[in-house]
């Protein structure tokens, strides 16, 4: 467990620590001129097997960002109060960050008693209990102390040993986060980092990655640890570990860095998160507002946009989006403490919703009201319904999943399978979505064949850029491979289309199409149109017409421009030829192509805007670009 001292400056803790430890963690030349705590001090105790670990912070209303880096990731509040002043600006102050912060479990020392009448003491309670009213730091105890005479220390030593035992360990799941508190180096060892494990486990020989730096996350390795105070193997959740790393200078590092697992790609400058408005400030926050966000050990300025209302009253709750001066290493459930601009007032705590925002919530506005709802439900769901919420309004990928939720794999499917999700490609969908999209696609199709009953169906890319533009190609291919295993659709040539549109020949229009067949082969490029294969074949226009509108719904002659019919397999030539121009000269061009295919120009026009229609190609300007690989050829 580690014990983290609060309160107004000079109102004793780091007085208390060095009598609950034996050790004086003011050690700044600074810190003893002055005789007030500059940097957070670091104490341990045995406890049993166990090590009971202590950060001391300072009270200075000037180092609260200090005292916000110390207090993240203790289990055990020890609010500081002196029997002589009382409750004081930064006793608030303190006593708010810790509930912010999500601390429920502490232990109040009423300090320097032998500095006040036993009336004095007394009436101090009062104030405390008024204080904590409310709150759930009303459930911690008060001790009356003097680290001068010694007098109720033991009870207070005996009640923390005690908590230690019975307070629940933070059980994070999840990959191994650090956050940076001090980093320096250790004649005869190299760069040391040390902080509060947030999350997960590190070991020896483990590969980890930090940052953010300026030139993003620097991969290092963990050469030995030190955890609460000793030599160790390895270090968990809720212990101080000081990491030797290999591969990397001190220069690189500063407090406010993460070290994390590998597998945490989590850089974002924007999160949207619940923001509390404590009730104890006068003044609302406004939409727009610039603020100082701590989180972790880190600090930064941020713009607020009130998501759900136009701004927050003391002691409401509101969802907000916050946009950073800087990029951050942010996982979801990460609580963070936001203070005015000039940083001389807390004002509000929150907890990290979605940590890396992406897809709708970029595209479409972050207050679309089925944004909010989904946040509400990230907010107030448990995990796995609060996927689920999430998974209908759009799928997510798994590492996605994983770095924003700071999930190991087998919690990634463990909440998978408790989502009912399913998985395609690495990317989970809801189940109804899944559906959804799969009778989406089969009516696309149909519709596709009522608009243009002459063609064998649907581009599988322009059906994606229809249902699912945002969807990924391959999860939207492993969909049709579903459909068409199921035989409910099946590709024709570049086409998809449903089995029943087809054709059949009859005797006769066989007969006719053996005859009309060579007549396309023989110019492969540039067949006859319909007019010219009547007038060669002696057969009415209109039936010659007919004939190749049904052969064209078996895929065996694609229309490529009005009356002009092409055997399909001339079609995936001319789509290779076209690719290779293209590579050849960035863009197939009209002019090349005609060259290499030895048309008319205007067919040759003619032909790769057909392409451009089928989702093959895209034109800009002059240029038909390539999309995807020959769909002929799929
Ligand atoms: N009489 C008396 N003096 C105390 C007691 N505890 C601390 N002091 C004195 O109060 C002064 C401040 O004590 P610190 O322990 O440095 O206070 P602090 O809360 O750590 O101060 P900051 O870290 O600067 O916020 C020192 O001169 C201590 O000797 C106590 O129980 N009784
Ligand atoms: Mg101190």
């Amino acid at each position: 467990m580690i014990v983290g001292t609060a309160g107004h400056i000079d109102h004793g803790k780091t007085s208390l620590i060095k009598r609950l430890t034996g050790r004086d963690t003011d050690r700044l030349p600074e810190e003893i001129k002055r005789g007030i705590s500059i940097e957070l001090g670091y104490a341990y105790v045995s406890v049993g097997n166990d090590v009971l670990g202590f950060v001391d912070v300072p009270g200075h209303e000037r180092l609260v960002h200090t005292m916000l880096a110390g207090a993240t990731g203790i289990d055990f509040a020890l609010m500081v109060i002196a029997a002589d002043d009382g409750v004081m600006p930064q006793t608030d102050e303190h006593l708010d960050i810790l509930l912010m912060l999500g601390i429920s479990a502490g232990a109040i020392a009423l300090t320097k008693i032998d500095a006040a009448s036993a009336e004095r003491v007394e009436d101090v309670r009062r104030q405390i209990a008024e204080r904590v009213r409310d709150t759930p730091a009303s459930n911690w105890p008060v001790f009356a102390v003097s680290s001068l005479s010694g007098d109720g220390i033991p009870e207070l030593h005996a009640h923390l040993l005690d908590a230690a035992t019975t307070t629940q360990p933070v059980t994070h799941g999840g990959h191994f986060r650090m956050a940076i508190d001090r980093c320096f180096t250790l004649p005869g060892a190299g760069t040391i980092v040390t902080g509060t494990v947030h999350a997960g486990k590190v070991r020896v020989g483990d590969s980890v990655n930090i940052g953010p730096t300026p030139h993003g996350a620097v991969t290092a390795r963990v050469r030995s640890i030190h955890a609460q105070d000793r030599a160790s193997e390895s270090g968990a959740a809720g212990q101080r570990c000081a990491l030797n790393l290999a591969g990397i200078d001190k220069n690189e590092l500063e407090r406010g860095m993460w070290v994390q697992a590998l597998p945490l790609n989590n850089f974002a400058d924007r999160f949207d998160a619940t923001l509390s408005l404590s009730p104890r400030v006068a003044k609302a926050l406004t939409d727009s507002a610039t603020v100082h966000v701590h989180l972790g050990t880190a600090s930064a300025m941020a713009r607020i946009a009130v998501l759900d209302a136009g701004r927050i009253e003391p002691g409401e709750s509101r969802l907000v989006s916050l946009t950073l001066d800087r990029t951050w290493a942010v996982c979801r459930g990460d609580r963070f403490v936001i203070r005015d601009a000039s940083a001389k007032r807390t004002l509000a705590g929150g907890a990290v919703l979605d940590a890396v925002p992406q897809g709708s919530a970029v595209r479409r506005g972050r207050r679309a009201p089925a944004r909010l709802k989904w946040l509400a439900a990230l907010r107030d769901l448990a995990p796995a319904e609060a996927l689920q919420a999430w998974l209908e309004r759009e799928p997510m990928t798994l590492p996605r999943l994983a770095s924003s939720w700071n999930l190991r794999d087998e919690e990634v499917q463990g909440l998978i399978g408790a989502s009912g999700a399913h998985v395609a490609s690495g990317v989970a969908l809801s189940a109804d979505h899944w559906t959804r999209l799969r009778t989406e696609i089969l009516s696309a199709i149909e519709a596709g064949h009522q608009r243009e009953a002459d063609m064998p169906g649907t581009e599988q890319l322009k059906l994606r850029r229809l249902i699912a533009p945002a969807l990924e190609l391959t999860v939207f291919g492993l969909i049709i491979e579903e459909l068409l295993e199921q035989s409910l659709l099946q590709r024709r040539g570049a086409f998809l289309a449903l089995p029943t549109h087809t054709a059949e020949l009859r005797k006769d229009q066989r007969v006719r199409w053996e005859r009309i067949k060579p007549l396309l082969d023989e110019r492969k490029f540039e067949p006859p149109r319909v007019r010219d294969i009547a007038r060669e074949t002696g057969i009415v226009e209109i039936e010659v017409r007919n004939l190749l509108k049904t052969v064209a719904r078996t895929g065996d002659v694609t229309l490529v421009a009005p009356d002009h019919f092409f055997l399909t397999t001339a079609v995936a030539e001319l789509a290779d030829i076209a690719g290779h121009v293209a590579e050849r000269h960035g863009a197939a061009r009209a002019a090349d192509f005609r060259d290499r295919i030895a048309t008319g120009r205007k067919l040759a026009i003619q032909i790769l805007e057909f392409f451009d229609r089928v989702g093959y190609m895209r034109r800009v300007r002059d240029d038909h670009l390539v999309r995807r690989a020959n769909p002929w050829r799929a």
